[in-house]
């Protein structure tokens, strides 16, 4: 992974690079992998293979899916730079963190 110097060239930058797409899933109460760094523009998608429902909640309300159902998932374009705990407010000791670079 290269990093730019310029700060003015990281837009132009992440513009022309190809967006990835992530998983984290959800399972045995936990989210996997617990720490994840992504690109701004890239997608996340949080699939819940647990048989009770999850969210995924920033703690700075960055970002909140709806509940994902056993099965479901959710989808998440980042859009904004920063380091963003999240957890699962129905079951608040499930914490995880996605970096966005
Ligand atoms: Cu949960």
């Amino acid at each position: 992974m290269m990093a730019l110097a310029l700060p003015g060239a990281m837009g132009w930058n992440a513009a022309l690079a190809e967006s990835t797409v992530h998983t984290v899933v959800i399972e045995g109460m936990k989210f996997s992998p617990d720490v994840l760094e992504v690109q701004v523009g890239d997608t996340v998608i949080w699939r819940n293979k647990d048989i009770v429902p999850h969210n995924v909640t920033a703690a700075n309300h960055a970002f909140h899916s709806p509940t994902i159902s056993p099965e479901g998932s959710w989808k998440y374009t980042a859009r904004k730079k920063g380091e963003y705990d999240y957890l699962c407010t129905l079951h608040p000791t499930m914490k995880a963190k996605l970096i966005l670079r």
